[in-house]
């Protein structure tokens, strides 16, 4: 590498066009194939829902990915076992890869499966655990939002910036309903239900990195999930935190890889929101 040469172009190849162009390319073939569904499965639960086309385009990703760059490793969706401790592990194996591709085919495979157009394919490159690209594709809406740290955030070629409201009483909120109906779900519960009479109202429209894309636009004031994977946050918290928002877990610790329970906000609300969580998730 030249010295005067970008961290992230090596040899010529950038790792952001290769993202993109992964993310480009799946997502045409995702968008092409919706309606015509042949296997519908299901994983971890009867709510964790898995298609050929989760399959077949995590293939066409890691296949392309591997033709650019044979070095790197590669977490994706469709190659772990289902369920949280298997997630967990995977991710514990690779960490000390020293570049990690990290990728969801379809985030929103349920939107995917019933035509409700709010899904995407999420792409993140790490370096020695920190994100340094993500990539966040919306077929439906053709919208294809980037990021490379230290150089912004841009969805149509426009930067991003986080929303502006100061107080959850003006904030748009979304979170979604997790599949662990044990703990992560009344936990979450607890959350919406202290939440929603102090916002100016929440959304729950079934893809986190869509969700983390519309918080670094500033579409929404803030985001949390319980019992998440990497793949559905690496490429979205780039988003948010070049975009001038913030990303932590639950209980306010710094958001790296491993974060199951996020929140991501613009900020300002960030405070707020943790702490009607916790107290949710104490009463
Ligand atoms: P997916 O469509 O890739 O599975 C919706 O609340 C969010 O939860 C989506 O991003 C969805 O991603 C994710 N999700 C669905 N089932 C999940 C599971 N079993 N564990 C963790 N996340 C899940
Ligand atoms: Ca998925």
């Amino acid at each position: 590498m030249s010295a005067n040469q970008p961290e992230s172009i090596v040899g010529g190849k950038s790792y952001t066009a290769v993202a993109i162009n992964c993310a480009a390319k799946a997502g045409e073939w995702i968008k092409s194939k919706m309606g015509s569904i042949t296997q519908l499965d299901t994983k971890y639960s009867m709510h964790d829902l898995v298609t050929e086309v989760d399959k077949g385009a995590e293939r066409m990703i890691r296949n392309l990915i591997g033709t650019h760059f044979p070095e790197h490793s590669f977490l994706g969706e469709e190659g772990v076992e289902p369920g949280p401790e298997a997630s967990a592990k995977a991710l514990q194996d690779l960490s000390e890869a020293e570049y990690l591709w990290i990728v969801d085919p379809v985030d929103g495979t349920t939107n995917y499966v019933h035509g409700f157009p709010f899904y995407s394919v999420s792409i993140a490159l790490a370096h020695r655990g920190q994100v340094i690209v993500g990539v966040v594709y919306d077929p439906s809406r053709d919208e294809l939002f980037v990021a490379e740290r230290g150089k912004g955030a841009y969805v149509h070629g426009r930067k991003m910036q986080v929303s502006s409201e100061g107080a959850l009483n003006q904030s748009l909120l979304a979170t979604g309903f997790p599949a662990d109906q044990h703990v992560a779900l009344p936990a979450n519960m607890k959350g919406i239900q202290a939440l929603a009479p102090k916002v100016r109202n929440l959304r729950i429209a079934g893809s986190a990195a869509l969700h983390l894309a519309y918080v670094a636009s500033g579409r929404l004031s803030g985001f949390w999930e319980y019992n998440l994977n990497a793949w559905d946050i690496a490429a979205g918290s780039l988003l948010v935190e070049e975009s001038g928002g913030r990303m932590s877990d639950i209980t306010g610790s710094t958001y790296d890889l491993a974060v199951r329970n996020v929140t991501a906000s613009n900020g300002l609300i960030h405070e707020e929101l943790l702490e009607e969580l916790h107290s949710a998730a104490n009463t």
